[in-house]
């Protein structure tokens, strides 16, 4: 008999609509409401992305269709069938719909990934923390994966996305190594550091991985898109550094925002609105690698990683 295994494909959520924009930030915030101002300047952000279309939904939807059709392809001979779930962080459907899907369909065993290669557990931690919680009332045998970030596919489809931008450059006139790569991932409190956290030592690790693959000569590490918050949040932000990079006379700034595989509102926002004008103002050339999306190397990675999962599974 053909075994059903669910994947939970977990990633952030995006509001459905403009209308929504509050209540889901009043989620992120844990369920203290925003204040008007906050509300206003969240709005506008979207707004000059997309003017009311949000295209994290549209990708997520995309990868979780074809990572399903990918593990039902690698899946080989073995008698099982692959149905994967959508569960969102803060959006419809959640993470606690996505595990309630699955046992109303019968599924015991099941594997949960998140779409963000690096673990911290102030990010993938909590993801997993509540699909666990929701997996044990619902009677759902959950395992996880908990990061991806060295994958050699992923090293080596980033790597190629890397190459492609420097390659650009090169041709409009840069000379490869005064391309300064700033490789960036979203910041985080600075108390994760206290955490004995893996999240900056895995973004390293991935960063330097790239830059050899591609032999990049000239590379940093820079944060992004740090919440606005009272607390301290790990730095330096690509803003800041963008602007010591200009006191250097960096003119060729890549930016390869690899703690993200999705176009959404912090890679479409804060760098080719945000981190763009601020070069531009600096009289800087600012490009930035392509995102993943549903590319099938990515895919690929999913696919691996949740089948090396359910090897394991007792
Ligand atoms: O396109 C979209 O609609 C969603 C874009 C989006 C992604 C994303 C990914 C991550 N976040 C992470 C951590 C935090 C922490 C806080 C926080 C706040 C926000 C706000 C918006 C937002 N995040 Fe986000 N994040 C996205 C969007 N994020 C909007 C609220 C306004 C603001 O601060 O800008 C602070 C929460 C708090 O108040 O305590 C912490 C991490 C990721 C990457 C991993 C992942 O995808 O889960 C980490 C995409």
């Amino acid at each position: 008999m053909t075994t059903k295994i669910g994947v939970l494909v977990m990633s952030y959520g995006t509001p459905e609509s403009l209308d929504n924009v509050e209540a889901y930030y009043t989620h992120i915030r844990r369920g203290n409401a925003p204040s008007a101002e906050q509300l206003k300047e969240l709005k506008d952000r979207y707004e000059a992305i997309v003017g009311g279309v949000f295209p994290l939904r549209e990708n997520t939807d995309r990868q979780v269709e074809a990572l399903e059709a990918k593990l039902n392809e690698d899946k080989g001979g073995r008698d099982l069938e692959f149905v994967c779930y959508q569960g969102l962080k803060h959006a419809r459907p959640f993470i606690e719909d996505g595990v309630e899907a699955m046992a109303k369909a019968g599924i015991t065993q099941a594997v949960g990934i998140v779409l963000a290669p690096h673990y911290s557990v102030m990010s993938v931690g909590t993801y997993i923390k509540r699909a666990q919680a929701k997996a044990e009332e619902c009677g759902v045998n959950m395992s996880f994966v908990e990061s991806y970030h060295m994958h050699p596919e992923l090293i080596d489809v980033l790597s190629r996305r890397v190459t492609a931008k420097m390659d650009q450059y090169v041709e409009a006139g840069a000379a490869r190594d005064e391309i300064r790569v700033l490789f960036s991932a979203h910041s985080l409190p600075e108390r994760i550091l206290a955490m004995g956290d893996p999240y900056v030592d895995q973004l390293m690790e991935t960063s330097k991985a790239i830059a050899d693959k591609a032999g990049v000569a000239s590379w940093q590490f820079t944060w992004q898109s740090a919440g606005r918050t009272a607390e301290p949040w790990l730095g330096p932000d690509i803003l800041d550094t963008l602007r010591d990079l200009s006191k250097e006379q960096v003119e060729y700034v890549l930016s390869a925002p690899i703690g993200f595989v999705s176009d959404h509102l912090e890679v479409l926002y804060d760098l080719d609105i945000e981190a763009t004008a601020i070069a531009a103002e600096l009289d800087m050339r600012f490009t930035r690698t392509e995102s993943l999306n549903s590319d099938p190397a990515y895919m690929s990675v999913l696919s691996d990683v949740v089948l090396s999962q359910v090897n394991q599974m007792k």
